[in-house]
């Protein structure tokens, strides 16, 4: 079953959303809103005490299918709104959770598998006339798509499908987003690594006009996190700190379907495991990064 000391192909975290969501039934629903290209389980989970017009949060993990911290991340994320829910009653009382735990699971399937490759960052849909394999599906979202930071050829790393939305997966994405986006205040999709916590844009230098906003409550978050363990992050506009790239879903997010908070965090470490995080930093990671989360839900609460 799943546990934080190892990390955790899909189908455990599969058993290990419908184990918790069949002990809290008041606190946790899943279900499935799709599947991948090779019939995976997009799975979505909902945590609310109910009622309705409330706040929500979401939350995305497992885009690129090496980034094994993230949904390791997003699943302890999970587990302490619902498990420990009573430690901290408000962020499930006043806020709605959204979180889909893998969204590229044929990508991370692959990760896992004794014939796949540990370091495979994209999805796993054959690419017509290429012997290439996969799109980058956080080059796939059309918000000024193709623009720069992404490649057209589909033996890259950075391919963005050859059209805005060619991935099954990036569609229900979308479409699960599009269907909450009037509540939804902020959207976070969590990445490894680098220790960034990123706003957007990707696609300009430009900033987004609530960048003030956007970087007080990054900042205040990321305090909170360094102060458990001394983990540094540096905090910016994904064209200011990072680099250019167009199509990822945080630019998305915001350009397009108007949540007005969107962050991607790129989680521990700066390179020294990179993709290959040791399983002994799973928790120390997830702790600390928590404590962020924390931030933004108090935030969420008061607007
Ligand atoms: O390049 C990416 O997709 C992300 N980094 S990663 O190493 N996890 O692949 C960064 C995306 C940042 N977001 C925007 N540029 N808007
Ligand atoms: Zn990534």
């Amino acid at each position: 079953s799943l546990n934080w000391e190892s990390y955790s192909d899909l189908p455990v975290i599969e058993e290990f959303l419908t184990e918790l969501a069949a002990l809290y039934p008041n606190l946790m629903t899943t279900s499935v809103v799709g599947q991948s290209y090779e019939g995976n389980n997009m799975n979505l989970v909902k945590i609310s005490t109910g009622g309705s017009g409330k706040k929500a949060i979401f939350i995305d993990g497992g885009f690129h299918a090496r980034e094994w911290i993230s949904p390791s991340f997003v699943t302890w994320v999970i587990r302490e709104l619902v498990e420990n829910y009573a430690a901290h009653p408000q962020y499930v009382d006043n806020i709605d959770w959204y979180i889909m735990p893998v969204v590229n699971p044929d990508g991370y399937r692959y990760t896992f598998a004794a014939n796949g490759d540990r370091l495979w960052r994209k999805n796993r849909r054959p690419n017509d006339g290429s012997a290439c394999i996969g799109t980058d599906m956080n080059r796939n979202f059309d918000f000024h798509w193709d623009e720069g930071g992404s490649s057209d050829l589909p033996c890259a790393e950075t391919y963005n499908g050859g059209a805005a939305f060619s991935e099954i997966e990036s569609r229900i994405i979308r479409d699960t987003i599009l269907g909450i986006a009037n509540q939804t205040m902020v959207y976070l999709t969590v990445h490894s690594y680098g220790q960034y916590w990123l706003t957007p844009w990707g696609y300009t230098a430009d900033l987004p006009a609530n960048y003030d906003q956007l970087y007080d409550l990054a900042v205040r978050a990321v305090d909170k996190l360094t102060a458990v363990y001394g983990t540094q992050y540096t905090i910016g506009s994904s064209t200011n700190v990072l680099y250019v790239n167009t199509g990822p879903s945080d630019d998305w997010a915001m350009g397009g379907a108007g949540i007005p908070y969107a962050y991607t965090l790129e989680l521990r470490d700066t390179g020294k495991y990179g993709f290959e995080l040791p399983a002994e930093q799973i928790i120390p990671n997830n702790l600390e990064t928590w404590e962020a989360i924390k931030v933004v839900a108090e935030d969420v609460m008061a607007m």
